[in-house]
């Protein structure tokens, strides 16, 4: 962790931006690669977007824009497990007892949750978390003032997820870097033909100073579903905190919350989640359950949950969240 380079690198350069324009350069090709070196062959762009192994030989993509901003992010769940500054320091938390050799979803960065948040009768948090994604396409655009790396993964229907969701469906996910800024857009496709519910979000861990520092902001008058005490029966209560700060166990599902949110992570900067679409946010701190490690991050998810995605046969559901790192101290 080094939070404290993070205020220096706030060069705000970028503008918000859900997902990056069309590019001129762009790999897309439709034979499924399977190692390192057959994904760097189809859709590397060398400098920007580059395969690698990661832990545990664990495919991974990582994105790397000119102004020295980096994101990475493993095929397996499609999880994205690092956001840099370009002055290296790092954003998201990975859990000590994250795994990566695909035995459970990885504990960090941001797993998805889908087709279901849950709790619900599915595993926890759905099955795209626990499954290895196929690359779709790449980009990177070589205007040297406007460089967005991009990667495009997608997964659908196997026999496994049949046996839990009993539909076809294409879910794509794109992962870009705005300058300093992370996107990150879902789109959910029906190609059944018939229509399918399901809940969604993105749980994504941000790392903090220390937790007693930690605050959300964005969330007073909201309702929201307390599940600290029972995740199945939570309460209905009224956000009246101008800032939530964590002094215990909390899992709190704000409902239809505004499209921008903050985390202040305790050294004078915050990350500032812009969304669209997701409707929910939920914030989550383990505090005793993890001893080893809820001092050093706070989830803050953008969620579709409250009401969940209908979507009609050849219809798609989609929502978008970018991320960037804010001074507080001004
Ligand atoms: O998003 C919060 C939450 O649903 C909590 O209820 C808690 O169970 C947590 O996620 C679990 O996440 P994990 O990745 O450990 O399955």
């Amino acid at each position: 962790m080094a939070f404290s380079s993070l205020k220096s690198s706030m060069r705000c350069g970028a503008r918000p931006c859900a997902r990056a324009p069309a590019k001129a350069a762009r790999r897309t090709v439709t034979v499924v690669a399977s190692s390192v070196a057959e994904l760097n062959e189809k859709y590397g762009i060398p400098g920007s977007v580059e395969f690698k192994d990661g832990k545990s030989g664990s495919p991974m993509v990582v994105l790397k824009h000119a102004c020295g901003s980096s994101a990475e992010m493993y095929l397996y769940g499609a999880c994205v497990t690092s956001w840099k500054q370009p002055s290296g320091d790092e954003i998201l938390y990975v859990r000590p007892d994250a795994v990566f050799d695909k035995s459970k979803p990885i504990s960090g960065g941001i797993p998805h949750c889908f087709p279901q948040f849950g709790p619900g009768p599915m595993q926890q948090h759905g099955f795209a978390r626990n499954l290895d994604w196929t690359v779709s396409t790449t980009s990177a655009d070589p205007n040297p003032d406007d460089k967005d790396p991009m990667v495009e993964v997608v997964l659908t229907e196997s026999d496994y997820t049949l046996k839990m969701f009993p539909y076809k469906f294409k879910a794509v996910y794109c992962v870009s870097l705005h300058g300093e800024q992370l996107n990150c857009e879902l789109r959910v496709i029906n190609t059944d033909d018939k229509p399918f519910d399901f809940t969604a979000a993105l749980h994504t861990y941000i790392e903090v100073l220390a937790i007693e520092k930690a605050k959300v902001t964005g969330l007073k008058g909201l309702t929201y579903l307390c599940k600290a005490k029972d995740p199945k029966t939570p309460e209905t209560k009224v956000e009246d905190r101008e800032e939530v700060t964590f002094s215990g166990y909390t899992d709190s599902v704000y409902l239809n919350s505004p499209s921008h949110v903050e985390l202040e992570v305790g050294t004078g900067a915050a990350i500032a989640l812009d969304s669209s679409g997701w409707e929910d946010t939920v914030v989550w701190n383990p505090h005793l359950t993890m001893k080893d490690c809820y001092q050093n991050f706070c989830c803050v998810e953008n969620a579709k949950f409250g009401k969940p995605a209908t979507v009609a046969p050849g219809e798609s559901w989609s929502a978008t969240v970018t991320l960037s790192v804010v001074d507080v101290t001004k």
